[in-house]
């Protein structure tokens, strides 16, 4: 809508500029009064850039009307097109999605603010609970598992495969995704008997790199029980076995084998140590308490994020 008023408006100053123009041409120095006379009209400098090459281009001042609107029409078509792509680019797996995105897979999405081209690579869940889900952690029985035992840097930047494999997206990139909107996030968990229970919450962000990727989670409901909820991990920084930030006078990660947003320490690991099912040690495993407890851990885990509205 705005582009159509200023191919609106620029058309029309263009014309009555031409009228003025022919007037001005006449005088000594007329191209040089040009932007002066176009600029007290309110044009855009890029109007005005256009005007003044047409006129000083001209030898004979003998400048078209026709020559004048196809230029801008042309300036103006570049103009909606940048505006276009600029819109098409999906922040997320919603926006693409609601661009007709409907098959779950690897997607490059534009989830930065301050940098509006640089791309990320995510993988989108397209199917469950209606889509539009961005996965930013996956735990898989794969005959060959994914280390999650992992350093602050590697939680940071993210680790794993995307396609098909076990993976955490990063901390950074998954601050980023939860800035742009307001987030909800969704758990799956499935255990070694065949049963899968969900978790979700209404509300979910991922502070930035200076609050050491402080969690903010709430608003729970689900099949799985709260597993992040009771104070004991919103609010709380993420926590590597190289970086204490958790509310314990241990270290969570280094005890609990993991890398999470942990308390004093948890009631969920689930970047635990890929025991299957039971085991005898303790809340070390992929766990997720209020359905398993501390000694079993999980088969299957995923965490995706989607605005909330
Ligand atoms: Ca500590």
């Amino acid at each position: 809508m705005f582009l159509h008023k200023f191919i609106l408006v620029c058309m029309i100053r263009m014309t009555l500029w031409s009228t003025v123009r022919a007037e001005t041409m006449e005088q000594p120095g007329g191209c040089h009064a040009l932007p002066s006379l176009l600029q007290s009209a309110g044009s855009s400098l890029t109007c005005i850039a256009a005007s003044l090459i047409n006129c000083q281009g001209n030898g004979n001042h003998q400048l078209s009307i026709t020559q004048d609107l196809r230029d801008t029409m042309s300036e103006v078509r570049r103009a909606i097109t940048e505006a276009e792509q600029q819109r098409r680019r999906p922040r997320h797996c919603r926006d693409l999605q609601r661009d007709g995105d409907s098959v779950s897979g690897v997607r490059r999405v534009y989830p930065f603010r301050s940098s509006p081209d640089a791309a990320a690579t995510v993988y989108c869940d397209q199917e469950t609970d209606g889509g539009g889900w961005t996965v930013f952690q996956r735990r898989l029985k794969l005959p060959v598992r994914e280390d999650f035992y992992r350093t602050w840097v590697e939680y940071e930047l993210g680790f794993g495969h995307l396609d098909g494999g076990e993976f955490w997206l990063g901390l950074d990139l998954l601050h980023h995704l939860t800035s742009t909107d307001l987030q909800e996030m969704r758990v799956d968990l499935t255990d070694y008997e065949g049963l899968a229970r969900w978790a979700k919450y209404g509300l979910f962000h991922v502070g930035d790199s200076a609050s050491k990727y402080r969690i903010n989670v709430g608003r729970y409901n689900g099949t799985a029980g709260d597993g992040l909820g009771g104070g004991k991990h919103s609010g709380y920084a993420f926590t590597t076995h190289d970086q204490d930030n958790d509310g314990s006078g241990d270290n969570c990660a280094l005890k609990y084998r993991g890398g999470w947003w942990y308390g004093n320490c948890h009631i969920s690991n689930l970047n635990g140590f890929q025991y299957e099912g039971k085991h005898d040690t303790f809340a070390d495993g992929i766990e997720w308490h209020p359905w398993k407890g501390y000694h079993y851990s999980l088969k299957t885990t995923s965490m995706m994020i989607r605005p909330a509205f």
